[in-house]
């Protein structure tokens, strides 16, 4: 194996801080959310880091961006890594972030040190994983894995009604012409560098997380629908109040949740009263339901319970549940797992073999090839929040963690046959 790239912390951290200053938000945490300006800012100046460097650039139908450093054998597929760039609106300053500047610091550092790799080795800046402007989450990888349809994420729309065709054709305005590529070309191997955005890392002092996979996630639309009246004149009796009807589901679908043990996660994160005006009995609600678990079976009982709620307790309104996303459990490859955990203890770090809460790019392209994580700590599992922090050391840890696995697999034969992914299912 050629030597190891030296990490150039120096370099990483003058990344960080240039890409934390896009987006900035005064509570010191980013909103850059997905094809907006900010999200386009930041993709032009790592594109602007990458084309200095002699790098290859090419984008896809849906806007994922690809930085590739070639290999000696260049029709061989790819060893890839990479993250987002796109943050929640009260984001933090590592979220997918770190993962893209982690990869693109091996990019670098690999060409600082003349290193010559038998496969290209490539970072990939996926669109919209967050999912907050545009439902639903991990749209790009979703997409490129073929998970996701094209047509349905490109008519995608956010609050103001502008769809994901319109924000990409303005961002492609705004950037350097880039290469066209296809979706859906299979690396041969994909690592993904992310903060944890839990506790478990730091409540046990390990700087590694070897992620083995990533628990399931189903997001719901739901809609209440009732009728608007006066809210002066109106006897409670008589109304069809779309808030009552809606409360009640979300407190029993809640209480439901709970049924499933510790493990279960149930988020109601955006929740809409309309018209919206004090004097009027709402006569519509939408809300989002985000629903987690490591278990399959969990995740059905839970749906189905809420199916349930939906047709059953929502009278005098009517309630309807639409299924965004789902997206099964992940189990990542055992082989890249094995070298994330060998390499990090091989540079003296402690490691802890665990399940991803948060979902990821890297769970839709396991799809298309053996993939894999490593997390590094942050403080108190702090994420999706303005106080999202991780520690230099750590930053540093898995960087350098990061290029030993990718050096490893772009150069041996670890993973010759592509190994059995799971089958990709088209999402609902
Ligand atoms: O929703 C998630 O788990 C990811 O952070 N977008
Ligand atoms: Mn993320
Ligand atoms: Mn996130």
């Amino acid at each position: 194996m050629a030597a190891l790239p030296l990490i150039n912390s120096e370099r990483l951290r003058e990344h960080h801080f240039c890409l934390a200053a896009i987006g900035a938000t005064a509570r010191g945490g980013i909103d850059r959310q997905a094809l907006t300006d900010a999200d386009t800012e930041a993709r032009g100046l790592v594109v602007s880091w990458a084309k200095r460097r002699g790098f290859a650039l090419s984008c896809d139908a849906i806007g994922n961006l690809f930085i590739r450093r070639a290999g000696v054998s260049e029709g061989e597929a790819a060893v890839a890594t990479g993250s987002h760039l796109d943050s929640q609106p009260g984001g933090g300053n590592f979220d997918g972030v770190y993962g893209v500047l982690a990869g693109l610091e091996v990019l670098e550092s690999l060409e600082d040190a003349g290193v010559a790799t038998r496969r290209p080795v490539e970072v990939a800046i996926w669109t919209n994983e967050e999912g907050s402007r545009f439902s639903p989450t991990t749209m790009g990888s979703g997409v490129y894995s073929g998970a996701y349809p094209l047509a349905r994420a490109l008519e995608s729309t956010d609050g103001q009604g502008v769809s994901v065709a319109a924000a990409l054709g303005r961002m492609r305005q705004r950037l350097p012409p880039c290469p066209s590529r296809p979706l859906g070309v299979a690396p041969h191997v994909y690592v993904e560098a992310h903060i944890e955005q839990g506790p478990v890392l730091e409540a046990m002092g390990a700087t590694i997380g070897v992620v083995t996979g990533i628990q399931g996630l189903r997001q719901y639309r739901v809609n209440v629908i009732g009728r608007e009246a006066h809210a002066g004149t109106t006897p409670l009796r008589v109304r069809s109040d779309a808030f009552v009807a809606a409360r009640r589901i979300a407190a029993e679908a809640e209480a439901l949740a709970t049924t499933e043990g510790d493990e279960a996660r149930f988020t109601i994160g955006r929740f809409e009263v309309l018209p919206g005006t004090p004097n009027t009995v709402p006569g519509k609600v939408t809300m989002t339901i985000d629903l987690r678990h490591p278990d399959e079976a969990a995740l059905d009982r839970i749906e189905t319970a809420v199916q349930h709620l939906c047709s059953t307790c929502a009278a005098p309104c009517v309630a309807s549940m639409e299924t965004t996303l789902a997206a099964p459990p992940v189990h990542f490859s055992e082989t890249i797992t094995h070298v994330v955990k060998e390499v990090a203890e091989s540079l003296g770090f402690r490691t802890k073999a665990m399940i991803s809460g948060a979902t990821h790019d890297a769970g839709f392209v396991s799809r298309l090839c053996p993939a894999g994580m490593i997390f590094i700590p942050c403080r108190a599992g702090v994420s999706h929040n303005a106080e999202e922090h991780a520690e230099w050391a750590d930053m540093f840890a898995g960087a350098r963690v990061l290029a030993s696995v990718l050096l490893r697999l772009a150069d041996a034969n670890e993973i010759s046959p592509p190994e059995q992914t799971a089958p990709a299912k088209e999402l609902k």
